[in-house]
């Protein structure tokens, strides 16, 4: 599992250079954005709970078929699936933001989780809505905890909706 920092050194370490104008830039980007990753982490925390129901609630609005006889988040068993599912990406996007790194998403979430949700006929596409309406949730509540460039929540998100939604070659 590695943070902006520690990727740096062992890419660094890797071809046995010192550290240069390159990675600095990058380390500054990374401290400079800290604050603002820290209160996402924050606010992410003190409203998970809430996140996860009303993205939820969103995502069964768009698509009321998933709830509906043959749809994937019918029965309660399922339902609560989803959520729990919902509440892993949550969680796992906001290590990845105080990480400045996906390298978590890949290692806890990821790995064959396409396959997983193949296999059980979960479908992609509504999922990948679930986590991008989340993603928009967090960029509102953060912006409205002052934070003005919420652009670096995208990362997280985003890389998990690509790798999932990936088509197989
Ligand atoms: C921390 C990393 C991690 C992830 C990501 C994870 C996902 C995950 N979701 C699963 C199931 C599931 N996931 C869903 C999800 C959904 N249903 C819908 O309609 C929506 C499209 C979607 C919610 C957005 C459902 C319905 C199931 C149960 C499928 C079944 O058993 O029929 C399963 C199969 C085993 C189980 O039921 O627990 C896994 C492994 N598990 C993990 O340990």
């Amino acid at each position: 599992m590695r943070d902006v920092i520690t990727n740096l050194i062992k890419n660094y370490d890797g071809i046995g250079r010192y550290l240069d104008r390159n990675a600095m830039d990058s380390l500054k980007s990374y401290f400079e954005t800290g604050t603002a990753r820290v209160v996402a982490a924050t606010t992410i925390n003190a409203n998970a709970a809430s996140i996860v129901k009303q993205g939820g609630l969103q995502l069964f609005e768009e698509v009321p078929e998933l709830l509906r006889p043959g749809g994937y988040a019918y029965t309660t068993r399922r339902y609560a699936a989803c959520l729990r599912d919902m509440d892993y990406y949550l969680r796992y996007a906001s290590y990845a933001l105080v990480a400045g790194n996906t390298d978590v998403l890949d290692e806890r979430v990821l790995q064959g989780l396409r396959e997983t949700y193949n296999s059980l006929g979960v479908p992609i596409a509504p999922t990948v809505r679930g986590i991008q309406i989340m993603k928009d949730m967090v960029k509102n509540m953060v912006k409205e905890a002052g934070i003005e460039d919420t652009s670096f929540i995208d990362q997280p998100f985003d890389h998990m909706t690509r790798e999932l939604s990936e088509q197989d070659i």
